[in-house]
Parts: structure tokens; sequence; C-alpha cells
């Protein structure tokens, strides 16, 4: 084949603020370690380790940076006022609770950076992306602007990427990006079937929604980023996650299932009216035989698959027909979990291999493999037109786990956070990092 399409994965770079505030209601794991002392240099490294594996087994591994934090350009919206030192102290003095939300890593989870369909899918023939709105979440829905831009400078070709604002911010149109996004397709660049799933009906009062924890993404929200880009309406299906593991605490649907190319790996509760969907997914796949491979659960219940985040894996293609899925290592630890694998490794299916990786930091904080990073699928072309030096190779590796090293603390508590030399840090380094990956302006300080 002459334009091979690739499937790149941009993970994360965890930023030097990370820490547990305990911001994500409906988010088991970011609820029951708030106020845990952090270790931002270890969650970046662990997340680099990863990369670095990715890499060297031959895929193609793309990086995000992180944003500035604390965010002080919030802080001045909320009406603190002075020099960027006095509003980080009036803000922790009179609003010590916006803290936690302003100084939060959480763009490192660029599986809700935004949206993207490859150029086999869209009506233009371009890679289409719109960044996530996030706005479920306060500390999240400030990350957008900084993620447009982000985006927008590493795929700046116009030729190639096209590149949509985020929705209108209210949660009827809630959108969490490519957590709740799926592309099934034979191969990466052929047309493919875009599977959104989302928790709710925003504008349908009587349709089946959650009771205990909200719904981030909705429907009219997928249907709105469908339109943008461009797709079909035989390339697409909708599909609604079954409201009760929402509030079991599934937040995303890449908490509960993961496709790669023409397999979908899943729980057999994860959707509503399931049968139906995987239907509609199989037609619209074109001929091709949907693999579909269904977790019981009689063998990993729904608190086992949020514990261990199963299913917050990635599925990568190894070569043609085989695949390896990328677990965290509390997968080992849950003992149901880890003689499913052991059984799914030596099954008939295409999932080859399993390879745990240690990713603690940010499994505290509910973000998983699949979360830490955004998939990209893009033809040789379009891999050429990435602007700066944003793909892993061992050069690079070495020289950000050295700037990590330099950089980042290794602990950080609730009352660090209001520390004026955290934002300093946080700012010397990512002025550092920009030069790392060549590219240009994408922080507000440094427009200032
Ligand atoms: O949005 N946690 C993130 C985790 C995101 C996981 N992403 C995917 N499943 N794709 C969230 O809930 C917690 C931050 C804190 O509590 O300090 C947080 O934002």
């Amino acid at each position: 084949m002459t334009n091979k399409a690739i499937e790149a994965n941009f993970d994360g770079l965890v930023g030097p603020t990370h820490n547990y505030s305990g911001l994500s209601y409906g988010n088991v794991a970011s609820e029951s370690n708030i106020r845990d002392v952090s270790n931002p240099r270890e969650a970046a490294l662990q997340g680099l380790e990863k990369m670095k594996a990715l890499h060297d087994l031959g895929f193609v591994q793309g990086i995000l940076p992180p944003q500035e934090r604390p965010a002080i350009g919030t802080l001045r919206h909320l009406g603190f006022i002075g020099s960027d030192r006095e509003v980080l102290i009036q803000a922790a003095k009179q609003a010590p609770a916006f803290l936690g939300a302003v100084a939060s890593a959480s763009s490192m989870w660029t599986a809700n950076a935004g949206t993207v369909s490859p150029s086999a899918d869209t009506a233009d023939g371009r890679v289409h992306f719109t960044a996530a709105n996030l706005t479920a979440k306060f500390h999240r829905s400030i990350e957008h602007p900084t993620t447009t831009q982000i985006l927008e400078e590493i795929f700046k070709d116009a030729q190639y990427f096209a590149h949509h604002p985020a929705l209108p911010m209210s949660t009827q149109f809630g959108d969490e990006g490519a957590a709740n996004h799926t592309r099934l397709c034979v191969d990466y660049g052929a047309r493919g079937v875009e599977f959104f799933v989302f928790g709710r009906e925003a504008f349908n009062d009587a349709a089946p929604r959650p009771e205990r924890y909200p719904a981030r993404q909705t429907l009219e929200a997928s249907q709105a980023i469908a339109r943008l880009h461009g797709l079909a309406a035989d390339n697409v299906v909708f599909a609604q996650q079954n409201p009760e593991v929402i509030d079991l605490g599934v937040f995303h649907n890449d908490v509960i299932a993961v496709g790669n190319r023409n397999v979908l790996f899943y729980h057999e509760q994860a959707f509503l009216r399931s049968a139906a969907v995987l239907r509609e997914l199989e037609e619209k796949l074109q001929g091709a035989l949907l693999k579909e491979i269904k977790v019981p659960t009689e063998a990993v219940s729904v608190e086992d698959a949020i514990t261990s985040y199963l299913f917050n894996s990635q599925l990568l293609s190894l070569d043609e027909d085989k695949m390896v899925l990328i677990v965290p290592t509390e997968c080992a630890e849950n003992d149901r979990v880890k003689d499913y694998l052991a059984h799914l490794e030596e099954a008939a299916n295409p999932i080859e291999s399993v390879r745990y990786f240690d990713l603690k930091q940010s499994m505290k904080n509910g973000g998983g493999p699949a979360c830490l990073r955004l998939r990209v699928v893009l033809t040789q072309q379009e891999l050429k037109a990435v602007n700066g030096r944003v793909l892993l190779d061992d050069n690079l590796y070495l020289e950000l786990r050295q700037w990590i090293e330099k950089h980042y603390r290794d602990r950080i508590s609730q009352q660090d956070l209001a520390d004026p030399s955290l934002l300093e840090e946080c700012r010397s380094a990512l002025d550092e990092l920009t030069g790392i990956l060549q590219l240009g302006v994408i922080y507000p300080f440094q427009l200032a």
C-alpha cells in the first residue's frame, strides 16, 4: 500500500503540580485518595517509561506537553488581582478550596484532550480535532484553550489538519473527548466506524440517565462533533453507556471498553441495548467481521473492572493479526482479573500478549494507560507534517528524563499548592520544555 496509515499515541507528559485533591466526584480513585501526598517526579517518569516501552516495541509515540499550573489566568478571571504572586496568595487565603482545582495537572489525561477523526473518515479528507470542553468538572473545564493551542501548534499544516474550538460551555454539551470515542476499522487508512458512547441525552428528560453520579458526555455533544468533523451517517454509531455502571464509578466509556481496528474488548454491562449496538457496529464496518471480546460479569465484575482498570488499557496492533494489551499493574493485584488475563493470552483471539505498567501515581487519580493517551491516526504524509519535536526517540527520551529530574519535586501536599515558588518552578520547566520540543508559544505566561 502506498499510503499506509498508522495509529500514533500522543501521551500527556505529567505536569510538575500533579497532586491529589479529590476533584472528580464519580471517579472513585480520585475521591478515595484525596489529600494524599503526591510524587510528581515519579508520576512523570512512570508515564515516560510507558512511552519509551511502546516506542521500543515499534509504535509511533507522541508527546503532548503539560499545562501551566496553578492557572493564574483563571484566578484573575475569578476576581483576584495584583502580581501573579499576590493573586496566588490572595486566592489561598480567601478561597483555599479553589487551589486544588487551579493547580491540577489533569491535562496529563490526554484521552480527554479532544476527539480526533482520521482523514479517511472526514468529508474534506483532513484530520479533524475538537478540543473537549470538559464542562463536568471545573478543574478540567479550564484546559481547552491551551489544549487547542497545543493541538494547533503540533498539527499546524492546514492542508492536512482542521481544528474546531471546544463546544459551548454548558453541561448540556458536556464533551470529554476521545475517552468516549472509539474508531473501529479494517485498516487504519480505510474508512472506519466512529463509535461515540454517551452517558445521557441532555435535551430529553424521558431518556434513561444515571441517578448517583454525573454522566459527563451527552448525546448532543457527540452528535455535534460528528457534524463538525464531517462524518457520514453510515460511518457513525451513537450508543448509550449503561447508566448503572456510571453509578458504580464508570465515569467514561474507556473505563469499561476499548477497541482497536475490528476488535472490541468490552464488559458485558458496558452498553444499554448492547445487542443492537453491536449489530449496528458490524453493519457499518462494511462487510468486515467485528471481533467481539466480551467479558462476562461472572469472570470480572464491574467493581473489579473499576479497581483494576482492566478496560482502561491500550489495545495496539503488533502486525496485521496480532495485538498487545497494555494494562496497569493493578490488574495483577486482583486475582480474578489476573486469571482472566492469563486466559485471554491463551485463548484464540487477536490479543497475543499482555504487558503490565506501573502507573500508580496517575492511577490514584483514576487515570490508567488509556487515559494517558490520545490516538491520532495519520497517513505517512500527515505524520511528516507533524510540527515540533514531539515524536519520541531515544534521545528525546533521555532529554525528557533529565528535564523531569531537574525540575520536578518528589512530594506535593495540599499546602504546597499555595507556594508561589511552585508556580515559578512550573513556568521555568515549561519554558525549557517548549525549547526541547521545538514548539512555538503555547502558554499564557509566554505571551506576558
Ligand atoms: O477527569 N481525574 C481525571 C481522570 C481522567 C481519566 N480519563 C479517562 N478515563 N479517559 C478525571 O476524573 C482527578 C484529579 C484530582 O482529584 O486531583 C482527575 O481529574
